[in-house]
C-alpha cells in the first residue's frame, strides 16, 4: 500500500474530477476558453489539488492514462457547451512524459474527430521544464500538433527559466504569465515593470498573452493599461465543477 498505488486506485474507481476556470477577454467580460484542472475527489481527504498527486503520477506514468481522460473529458464537456450555444475554447495541460506517449497526436485527432470539433477550439498548455529533456523529440511533436491547427500555449512563464531560447523554439500562440509575477502589480514596481517587459515581449513574437492569478480589479485595470487582453484568476471565477461552469457560461450568452 503506498500512494502510488492508493492514486491508480483512484484513478481507475473514478474518484477524479475535472474542473473548470475561464479564461476571459478581460475588456469585454466574454469568456475565450475554459483551462480543465484536474482533481481527486478522495473519499476522506476531499477534493485534492494536482500540485499534490501530478508530480507522482508523472513519476509512475499514470498521467499519461490521466492526461488522456482529462482530454476526453473536456472535449466531450466543449461538444455539449458548443451544442446548447456556448461557443468558447477548451484548455487543456499536457505534462511532459505524455510527449512519450507513442499515439499521443493520433489520440489528439480522434478525440477531436469523435466530438466533431475544430481543432481551433483546442489550446494544449505546455510548461517549459517540459523542454529540458529531449528537446528535440518534444519540439517536433510540438509542430506536429500545430500543424493540426491546435494552439500551443507556453504556461507558468516567469516562474521556472522563463528561457528566450526555448521561447524562440517552441514558438508559442500564446504566453500564459504565471500568476507568482502577478502577484505583486501595481504595488511592486519591479514585477510591474517585469510584466510589462513580457506583455510587450510576446506582442513583438506575435504571441497572444493571458495573465494568470488575478484577484483584484487594479490587477486588471493595469494588466488591461498594458494591453494584456486576456485574464484568468478569482476576480473572474475560481476553477469550478462541470455543474457550476454551466452557470458561468450562461451567463455569458
Ligand atoms: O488547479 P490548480 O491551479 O491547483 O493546478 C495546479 C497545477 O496543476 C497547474 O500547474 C496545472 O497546470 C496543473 N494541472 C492541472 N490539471 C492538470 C492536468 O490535467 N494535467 C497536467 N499535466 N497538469 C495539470
Ligand atoms: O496551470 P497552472 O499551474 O497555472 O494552474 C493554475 C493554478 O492557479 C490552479 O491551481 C488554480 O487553482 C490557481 N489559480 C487560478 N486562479 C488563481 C488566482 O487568481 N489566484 C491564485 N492564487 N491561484 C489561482
Ligand atoms: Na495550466
Ligand atoms: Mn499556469
Amino acid at each position: 500500500f503506498s500512494l502510488r498505488n492508493e492514486l491508480r486506485h483512484a484513478f481507475h474507481n473514478d474518484q477524479f474530477l475535472v474542473y473548470y476556470q475561464p479564461i476571459m477577454h478581460a475588456e469585454t467580460n466574454e469568456i475565450d476558453a475554459v483551462e480543465a484542472l484536474v482533481r481527486w475527489n478522495h473519499p476522506i481527504w476531499g477534493i485534492v489539488l494536482p500540485n499534490e498527486f501530478i508530480p507522482l503520477a508523472e513519476e509512475s506514468g499514470l498521467i499519461i492514462e490521466i492526461g488522456e481522460w482529462v482530454l476526453k473529458t473536456a472535449c466531450k464537456k466543449l461538444r455539449s457547451w458548443h451544442d446548447a450555444g456556448y461557443m468558447v475554447k477548451a484548455s487543456v495541460n499536457l505534462s511532459l512524459i505524455q510527449f512519450s506517449q507513442i499515439d499521443l497526436i493520433d489520440i489528439i485527432t480522434s478525440t477531436l474527430q469523435e466530438n466533431d470539433l475544430d481543432p481551433k477550439w483546442l489550446t494544449l498548455e505546455i510548461t517549459e521544464t517540459a523542454m529540458l529533456e529531449q528537446k528535440e523529440k518534444v519540439l517536433k511533436k510540438i509542430a506536429q500538433i500545430r500543424a493540426l491547427g491546435i494552439q500551443i500555449s507556453l504556461d507558468d512563464f516567469g516562474a521556472g527559466f522563463a528561457s528566450f531560447k526555448n521561447l524562440k523554439d517552441i514558438k508559442p500562440d500564446i504566453l500564459k504569465i504565471d500568476k507568482s509575477l502577478v502577484k505583486d502589480i501595481p504595488s511592486e514596481q519591479d514585477s510591474t515593470e517585469i510584466v510589462a517587459s513580457i506583455i510587450q515581449l510576446a506582442h513583438r513574437l506575435s504571441i497572444q498573452v493571458v495573465a494568470e492569478g488575478i484577484e483584484t480589479k487594479e490587477q486588471k485595470e493595469l494588466l488591461l493599461k498594458l494591453e494584456c487582453e486576456r485574464m484568468q484568476g478569482y476576480l473572474f471565477s475560481k476553477p469550478v465543477s462541470e455543474e457550476n461552469i454551466e452557470k458561468v457560461l450562461e451567463r455569458t450568452i
